[in-house]
């Protein structure tokens, strides 16, 4: 018989808010110094960001970004022409493979409020073709298993409830809404490495009951547990589980690009300043929307 093993917390800590990009507030969740990754993710913003600020003209390489806006609209650009809009509960899951460059801005003069998660790629995987799955709110797959319960499943699984998100590395994503007094248990694979990240309210988390309020990183112990049980205590409880299956390759990471050797970040260097093995069109290349608020 499979047995039923809860997941504990095995760390937890507060993100306070710092400074990013061209003006942007962040708190930082995974990326710090004191949770420098945690394979197979590398970072998680949970950015608020108030126009002429934002993210304008930057590279990457060798990993995903997952933007996932909470409130307010941001307009995103490449190098190719792929140009968009994304609103509160908008998603957008970007592979950028072998080179995107791209900007992301505020499209209004509205905080622009939401979580960008990089899931790294493994080597075989990190100089594919770029790749987007964009997901309007409206299309984003969600359930209730009862009342004072609201999941939104980005990626994986919930309560029998399926993303139709690809993950080119194995990954999780869920969005729980719980009122006060609310229990869940959240499947996650025995194998899967994660956290959660809590947006709002107070809840108890874990087998051992961990507490915790907003904008915690909770890291889920590896203990082949297969599911978080969580009780909300306030009615505004609002958190993150994100979980994913580890690569296990080194990770050399510069700035944006992230790859297994110190060669592998020259090389992209060298690609994205002569333009060359998926930066074609980059060197030169300013964004349409960069002079929006300029
Ligand atoms: C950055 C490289 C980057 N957090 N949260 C270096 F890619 C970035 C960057 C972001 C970012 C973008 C969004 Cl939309 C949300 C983010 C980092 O673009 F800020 C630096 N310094
Ligand atoms: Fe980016």
């Amino acid at each position: 018989m499979a047995s039923k093993v809860a997941r504990k917390i095995a760390q937890s800590v507060l993100s306070k808010e710092q400074a990013e990009g061209a003006g942007a507030r962040v708190r930082r969740s995974i990326g710090t110094r004191s949770l420098r990754n945690l394979d197979p993710f590398l970072m998680l913003d949970e950015f608020s960001v108030q126009a002429p600020a934002g993210f304008p003209d930057h590279p990457h390489r060798g990993f995903q970004t997952v933007t996932y806006m909470l409130e307010g609209e941001f307009w995103h650009e490449d190098f190719k022409g792929h140009k968009g809009r994304i609103g509160p509960g908008d998603l957008q899951w970007m592979s950028a493979g072998k080179g995107i460059m791209h900007s992301e801005i505020p499209a209004t003069n509205n905080k622009a409020h939401g979580l960008q998660l990089w899931v790294n790629l493994s080597a075989k995987d990190k100089l594919s073709e770029p790749n987007y799955q964009e997901y309007p709110a409206t299309n984003i797959k969600s359930i209730s298993p009862e009342e004072g319960i609201d999941i939104k499943v980005i990626a994986g699984e919930s309560y029998g409830v399926q993303s139709p998100v690809m993950t080119l590395t194995p990954t999780m994503y869920i969005d729980i809404s719980l009122k006060k007094g609310k229990k869940v248990e959240q499947v996650i694979p025995k194998s899967f490495r994660g956290f959660v990240y809590t947006l709002s309210g107070t809840a108890m988390f874990g087998g051992d009951k961990h507490k915790a309020e907003a904008h915690h990183t909770l890291v889920l112990s590896d203990n082949g547990g297969t599911y978080l049980p969580v009780e909300s205590l306030s009615d505004d409880c609002r958190f993150v589980v994100i979980a994913g299956e580890p690569i296990n390759e080194p990770i050399i990471q510069y700035g944006p690009f992230v790859m297994n050797t110190e060669q592998e970040i020259y090389q992209a260097f060298a690609d994205y300043e002569q333009g060359k093995n998926g930066f074609e069109g980059a060197p030169g290349w300013h964004s349409s929307i960069r002079d929006l608020w300029s």
